[in-house]
């Protein structure tokens, strides 16, 4: 069964997932209210995406023997700068997350847990995706440019964006 300090961090985990699918719908909200219509449905999708990453980490905890905490979600931001800022943010975020799921694998790896090891493995990989994914984004509007329809070629672009997880 699953160490006290593993059974925590994997906690923090389930917290981390939530509160980015809960960030993902503030920004989806959003963009929908600036009329960012493709950008609002990747985000929605995302969101669930991030509710997908909680439990399947939920799920775990249980099964290992642990217990699965459902967490607070507070402190969520609502309001975004613009456009670009969102997918800053995101790139940011997910370089956080990606940090974080690292420091678990390497704690299982400390303590010789190499069930909860190999269980992770399938977030290292989902993270080098999702930082892919949110690097494209930047590069979008890198490429397009903002000004005149930039904005709105960007956000078509932008809704054709797919996560494979
Ligand atoms: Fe965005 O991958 Fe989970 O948090």
């Amino acid at each position: 069964s699953l160490l006290t300090d593993t059974e925590q961090k994997l906690n923090k985990q389930v917290e981390m997932e939530g509160k980015s699918s809960a960030y993902y719908l503030s920004m989806a909200s959003w963009a929908e209210m600036q009329g960012f219509s493709n950008s609002a449905r990747f985000l929605y999708d995302h969101a669930e995406e991030e509710r997908g990453h909680m439990l399947k980490l939920f799920r775990y905890i249980n099964e290992a023997g642990g217990h699965a905490v459902q967490p607070e979600i507070t402190n969520i931001r609502h309001n975004f700068n613009s456009l670009r800022e969102v997918f800053e943010l995101i790139l940011e975020h997910e370089i956080e997350v990606t940090k974080s799921i690292n420091l678990i694998v390497d704690h299982c790896f400390g303590v010789k847990d190499f069930a909860t090891f190999s269980f992770m493995q399938w977030y290292v990989t989902e993270q080098r995706e999702e930082e892919t994914l949110a690097r494209r984004a930047l590069e979008i509007f890198e490429i397009i440019g903002e000004e005149g329809i930039g904005l709105w070629t960007i956000d078509q672009e932008l809704g054709k964006l797919h996560a494979t997880t």
